[in-house]
């Protein structure tokens, strides 16, 4: 019997428990959002004062979350957002939703989750229930934060709650929201789960409580893997259908029309964002550290990662065929964040070639309407205006990110050479350009590799 989880369970029911969010990114953003919605106070930290002060002025800088709904929430005193980690000692419960990248190496960068473990355990209280949100490997909140609270002289399960529930946030997503998509929750023991439960219960209409953490975390990396896998599949079979002569958005329309037992994805230049390229090395690098070798997830990411090389093998090809060499070639590239209709780039294939390209000296412009500059390392550049005049003068034009916003008539209509890596033109009239699909259906010569 904890009288610590009975009293905290109370608090929550009653909305008086404050609840902290470590890090407001473009998870934990609406997450305190939500929170807030259902009548907690809540108490926004992060380490970024531009983000805080933006926020306390009732602006927001993340896309999916209205600025007035910051600053309604801030005008009636229940978001307050701070640099100051003391103030994660007024929480009730505290939600961990920081970056977990990775490094050069491919192997997990753990340095967000390390500080924010570190200044929420330097705060910590009995009474508090404490949630990682950040994807990560199997075991990482058994065995980076309960030993933290452990040595902090807490009894986890007993005067402090330890859950892992993964985030589900999908930038851009105009359906699923934080509220209405489920929230999987594994608690460090029955009595954390149940607490945790508890927590995102009030303000996420579907819990899904789970085992242990470890549940939880892996949940997340298969969601993910499962789609790195199935992207690596299709991004193979455009291969196929390119060597084959066959037009590959044919085949997988056609396959999509079976009922059951297909689920459709769609070949492109490569995968981009914060969660399919790293996500299933998380999982990779923790089976590494247990002697097993995740095959698919490795051969998966590997045909992923060799995409904007076969793009740029493509445009080799057709700028050849119009009897021009690459080097010298001024290339357009149509949509530069990693998806359609968002302006994130992080790992967005368009910037693997663009760097391919120029490393074969042509000169790369770009048109993004999400995207009107961007810096990548020590290179900036700046999108241009989508014209007849800029399509006419390029001497090909690559899309790789297929925006509503942008008119693929005009594109057909004015470009000379067109490389479409996600079917963008698919539906337009036949215009000036001559147009190469990803899978351009050209059959490789047989007994050529
Ligand atoms: N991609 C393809 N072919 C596809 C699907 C995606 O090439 O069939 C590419 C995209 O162009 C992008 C990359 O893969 O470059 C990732 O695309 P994504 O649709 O998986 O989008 P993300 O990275 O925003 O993934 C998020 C994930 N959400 C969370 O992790 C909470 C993912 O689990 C969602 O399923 C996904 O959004 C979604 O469905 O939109």
């Amino acid at each position: 019997m904890s009288l610590h989880k009975d009293q905290l369970l109370a608090r929550i029911a009653s909305r008086d428990a404050v609840v902290a969010i470590v890090g407001l990114g473009y998870v934990g953003l609406p997450l305190a959002m939500e929170f807030a919605n259902a009548g907690f106070r809540v108490i926004g930290y992060d380490v970024s004062e531009r983000v805080c002060a933006l926020l306390n002025r009732g602006e927001s800088h993340i896309q999916d979350v209205a600025a007035a709904q910051v600053a309604g929430h801030v005008a009636a005193g229940r978001f307050v957002a701070t640099t100051d980690p003391a103030r994660l000692g007024d929480a009730d419960a505290i939600s961990i939703a920081v970056p977990t990248p990775l490094s050069k190496t491919r192997d997990p960068d753990m340095t967000y989750v390390n500080a924010a473990t570190a200044t929420v355990v330097a705060h910590a209280h009995a009474g508090q229930v404490i949630v990682l949100e950040s994807t990560t490997y199997p075991g990482t909140t058994r065995e980076v934060i309960l030993p933290a609270l452990a040595q902090a002289g807490f009894a986890v399960g007993e005067d402090v709650f330890l859950a892992f529930s993964p985030e589900r946030v999908d930038p851009g997503n105009p359906v699923y929201h934080t509220k209405n998509t489920p929230k999987v929750v594994g608690g460090t023991t029955p009595a954390c789960t149940e607490v945790a439960s508890a927590l995102y219960a009030a303000c996420i209409d579907t819990i899904v409580p789970v085992s242990c953490t470890e549940t939880a975390e892996l949940v997340k990396l298969l969601e993910n893997t499962f789609r790195s896998v199935n992207i690596g599949l299709v991004n193979e079979i455009a291969i196929v259908c390119d060597k084959l002569g066959v037009d590959v958005w044919e085949v997988i329309d056609a396959a999509a029309t079976k009922p059951f037992g297909f689920m459709k994805f769609t070949p492109g230049p490569g995968i981009g964002g914060h969660c399919i390229p790293l996500d299933p090395h998380y999982l990779a690098w923790k089976m590494r550290t247990l002697n097993y070798k995740t095959r698919f997830i490795d051969l998966a990411s590997e045909i992923n990662a060799g995409m904007p090389d076969y793009v740029v093998e493509k445009v080799a090809r057709a700028l050849n065929d119009d009897r021009k060499a690459v080097n010298g070639s001024r290339v357009l590239v149509l949509g530069v964040a990693y998806k359609r209709d968002i302006d994130d780039m992080r790992e967005s294939p368009a910037l693997d070639i663009i760097r391919l390209l120029e490393q074969r000296g042509a000169t790369v412009a770009y048109h993004d309407p999400h995207v009107p500059s961007f810096r990548e390392g020590d290179h900036e550049m700046h999108g241009v205006a989508l014209t007849p005049a800029a399509l006419a003068e390029a001497d090909a034009v690559v899309i790789v990110t297929e925006h509503r916003a942008i008119d693929w008539q005009l594109v057909v209509d004015h470009a000379g050479l067109v490389v479409d890596t996600r079917n963008a033109t698919h539906g337009t009239h036949p215009g000036r350009a001559r147009v190469i699909a990803l899978a351009e259906g050209r059959p490789a010569a047989a007994g050529v590799a």
